[in-house]
Formats: C-alpha cells, sequence, structure tokens
C-alpha cells in the first residue's frame, strides 16, 4: 500500500493507491496504533476518486524528522575529509550510541517536485539521500519514504558543534513521493540512487545499499526513543551512503533525483 498526501482547494488530503481516503483520514491517527492494526485499519478505508492533484510532502505538520549520522563508510570518509581529519567521526562510527539529530517538523519539509535550498551563507553544500523510516507511537516502522538531508559540509567542516547549522535551515529537508507501508525486513537490502542535473546534463550519479549499514533500524530507533515520547509516530532518515567528490557543490539551478526502492523524488535547487 502507498499513500499519498495532496494538496486540495480546501486542504491537504491523503489518498492510498492513488485514491483518495476520506477527509477525516491523518497519518497522526494511524501511527497511534499498534502496526498490525494501522495496515489492517488503513487497507479498509474506503476510498474516492483518483487523487490527481499535486504531491506534497507525506508528513504533517506536527509530526517530526530526525536523522542518523555516519551509519555508512563513505560518510565517514567524507566528512573526515572536510573536518580536516577530526576523529570524532571515526569514534561515532566505532560507538554503540549511534548519531541522532534533529532535522525539521512537518510543516516545513517539502515534498516530491517542491525546491530545496542550500544556505546561501555556505559555498559548499550537498545532498543527502537517504531512506526514511516512518514509525509508529510504539517505534515499529510503518514503512518508508525517500528523503534528502540536504547538508553545508563547510558550516559542518568548521566546527561540529554549527551541525545544527549545517543541516537546519530553511529548504534542508525534502521527503517523498508518498509512504510505502513495508516492514524492517524487507528494508534490509534497499537500493538508493542519486542523480544530480545541471543545465540539463547529469552531474553526479551514484548508487548504494541499505545493506551497506553500518547500523540497524531497530538500534536507531531504539535510541531515538529511548526517553523520548513519538505520540503521533515520526519519521528517521537513516543517514548517506552517498557523497559526491570534494570538488563538488550544490547550486541554486541544480535538479536532485533520489530513488530509494521503488520510490523517487525529484527537487529543484534554490538559494
Ligand atoms: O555527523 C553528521 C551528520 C551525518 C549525516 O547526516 C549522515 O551521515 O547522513
Ligand atoms: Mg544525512
Amino acid at each position: 500500500m502507498f499513500l499519498t498526501r495532496h494538496q486540495f482547494p480546501n486542504g491537504p488530503r491523503w489518498a492510498r493507491d492513488g485514491r483518495q481516503l476520506p477527509l477525516g483520514f491523518s497519518l497522526a491517527d494511524m501511527l497511534e496504533l499498534p502496526r498490525s492494526i494501522a495496515i489492517d485499519y488503513v487497507s479498509i478505508l474506503p476510498t474516492g476518486a483518483t487523487a490527481e492533484s499535486p504531491l506534497l510532502a507525506p508528513i504533517e505538520p506536527i509530526q517530526e524528522v530526525w536523522a542518523a549520522g555516519v551509519t555508512y563508510q563513505r560518510s565517514l570518509e567524507g566528512r573526515m575529509e572536510e573536518s580536516h581529519g577530526d576523529d570524532i567521526y571515526e569514534r561515532i562510527y566505532h560507538a554503540e550510541r549511534p548519531e541522532v539529530f534533529f532535522k525539521a517538523v512537518g510543516w516545513r519539509v517539502a515534498g516530491n517536485h517542491q525546491p530545496v535550498r542550500v544556505r546561501p551563507d555556505s559555498d559548499w553544500n550537498v545532498p543527502e539521500p537517504e531512506l526514511v523510516l516512518v514509525f509508529n507511537r510504539d517505534l515499529e516502522i510503518i514503512g518508508y519514504c525517500v528523503g534528502n538531508d540536504v547538508s553545508s559540509r563547510s558550516i559542518e567542516g568548521q566546527n561540529p558543534l554549527y551541525l545544527p547549522q549545517a543541516k537546519i535551515f530553511d529548504g534542508c529537508c525534502a521527503l517523498g513521493p508518498g509512504i510505502m507501508l513495508a516492514d524492517g525486513d524487507s528494508l534490509r537490502d534497499v537500493p538508493i540512487q542519486m542523480r544530480i542535473m545541471r543545465g540539463g546534463a547529469t552531474i553526479y550519479q551514484d548508487s548504494i545499499s541499505t545493506a551497506a549499514m553500518k547500523r540497524s533500524f531497530g538500534d536507531l530507533l531504539s535510541t531515538l526513543g529511548g526517553d523520548l515520547a513519538f505520540p503521533v509516530g515520526g519519521f528517521l532518515m537513516t543517514g548517506t551512503g552517498l557523497v559526491p567528490q570534494d570538488a563538488f557543490t550544490l547550486q541554486p539551478g541544480d535538479e536532485v533525483e533520489i530513488s530509494a526502492g521503488e520510490l523517487t523524488m525529484r527537487n529543484p535547487v534554490r538559494g
């Protein structure tokens, strides 16, 4: 089952497999339920006409997006380079406790085809293509979507204490195109691909699998929710395994296409 959120004239509305769900349906209500009940609940809801209006990010305004860091070897290498060899990245990669950080509240998140941004006070920026877990109030995985954790390498590289500024700014987070319901076991070897286009040409293209992750999803979720309640569920970006070569910086006018499993999201970049 695939859930999408659409912009209708009288407000946002969810759809299941492309058909409108009842106006009263909310993801928050669904994520308050245990997994087994939530899946049955959404599968038996009646649907209406085809949802043809534009997509919104598949998240509600009060829900939160969190992110895990340095979960792939390539992220470790990229961060060591940008910080001139700071060993905190090596230590976090091997530590028992993973890195998790706050990224965005739902109302700030861009959806498929909506613009993301690079910070004007940063001259070295990257998109980070990530598999995003959608979890319920009991931290059970309900499904996944595609995510872009747009980041400033120059600001993070100056000092890791600048991480919130490198990670949180207008247009820093995109989720889309919708939520594919899935369980955690089916997400262990999901291909993630990224393509960056500039002036009509592809200037970067690479791929990785979630099988290359250093951490398990269960480990990340139990750390995140260890002493923090998620009464309406939440979203967890699971880290990037793709970092373009050092000479690359994302620019306004670029277009970023990210795929995870069978889902693809595309976003233009603004300044
Ligand atoms: O350690 C800083 C952030 C790491 C991150 O966002 C990632 O590995 O994807
Ligand atoms: Mg990231």
